[in-house]
């Protein structure tokens, strides 16, 4: 049977490779997405990446992939991380594991990015390695997928 995920790319990620390339590096989000499509093919996973600008479409994808089977969520919430209760409630809410992804090192910036209130209802994060994150995230959220579906 085919192994679904689901990538989310918060706010302003559609912005990546065009602005302060200094922090986030000069990679597009369409490469973001074309290395995580090539690892999940290797990974025998299905992957659909989707990015948007509302928190409300956010979490609508989410109650989406959980309605439609999809086993685990890669998620990097930009600047929802810090400020999203309801982001969080809906990561909460997805049965399968969700991993956190960022390209920066939250904790070594600004006071306000040092807390995030969505990694607490994921089963782990990957920060601070710019569009690799995504890469280690996806290996990790895969392991995870392997693991519960063995119990
Ligand atoms: O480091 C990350 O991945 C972040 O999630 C990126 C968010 C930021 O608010 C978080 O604190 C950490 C920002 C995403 C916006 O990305 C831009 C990329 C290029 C130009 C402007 C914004």
């Amino acid at each position: 049977m085919t192994t679904r995920v689901l990538a989310l790319h918060g706010p302003n990620l559609n912005l990546l490779g065009t602005r302060e390339p200094e922090i986030y590096g000069a990679t597009t989000l369409a490469d973001v997405d074309r290395a995580l499509l090539q690892l999940a093919a290797e990974l025998d996973l299905e992957l659909t990446a989707r990015q948007s600008n509302h928190e409300g479409v956010l979490i609508d994808w989410i109650h989406e992939a959980q309605q439609t089977g999809v086993a685990g969520v890669l998620i990097n919430p930009g600047g929802l991380t810090h400020t999203s209760v309801a982001l969080r409630d809906a990561l909460t809410a997805f049965q399968g594991p969700c991993v956190e992804v960022h390209l920066s090192n939250i904790h070594a910036r600004e006071a306000f990015r040092q807390q995030s209130l969505t990694a607490g209802a994921c089963v782990g994060a990957v920060l601070g390695f710019g569009a690799d994150s995504y890469l280690l995230g996806l290996r990790a959220l895969a392991g995870r997928i392997a693991v519960s579906s063995d119990t």
